[in-house]
């Protein structure tokens, strides 16, 4: 098989929070690689459309405000059967039920907002890592 890429984002409670760096050593740690690393802040229109699919629900509006809250870390990383493989690393999206071992399940927690602040974003399939990536990082 080939390598993949997948896109991470660090979200604003990951950032606030100060762990970026344990989310990133867990990543490495795994053996996958950081090829691509830049914290920043998004408007609403990068996070439409990464969140495209999730127009029209509930919790649409508070995941974008919670988004543009503060700064998110995105990265891509690298590694063979790395988007499977993070999304193994960060666990189920309820960070309350996510297992123990995970991101989610390690260092989230529910926090009573309307949207789950789940700490990480990784793409959820090889259609979504292709789109994602080339909307988080157009330079290539
Ligand atoms: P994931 O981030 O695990 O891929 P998703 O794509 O279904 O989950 O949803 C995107 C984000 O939206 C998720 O990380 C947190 C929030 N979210 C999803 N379902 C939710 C729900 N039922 N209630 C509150 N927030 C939710
Ligand atoms: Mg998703």
């Amino acid at each position: 098989t080939q390598p993949e890429r997948t896109l991470v984002l660090i979200k604003p409670d990951g950032v606030t929070r100060h762990l970026t760096g344990e989310v990133l050593r867990r990543i490495e740690a795994k053996g996958y690689t950081i090829v691509a690393l830049e914290q920043r802040t998004v408007g609403t229109e990068l996070l439409t459309e990464h969140y495209a699919e999730h127009q029209g629900k509930p919790f649409f509006a508070p995941l974008l405000e919670f988004m543009m809250s503060g700064p998110v870390v995105a990265a891509i990383a690298e590694g063979h059967g790395v988007i499977e493989g993070f999304r193994s690393l960060a666990g189920t999206t309820n960070p309350t039920s996510a297992a123990p071992g995970t991101i989610r399940g390690d260092l989230g927690r529910d926090w009573g907002t309307t949207v789950q602040q789940n700490l990480v974003h990784g793409s959820d399939s090889p259609e979504s890592a292709e789109r994602e990536i080339a909307l988080w990082f157009p330079q290539g």
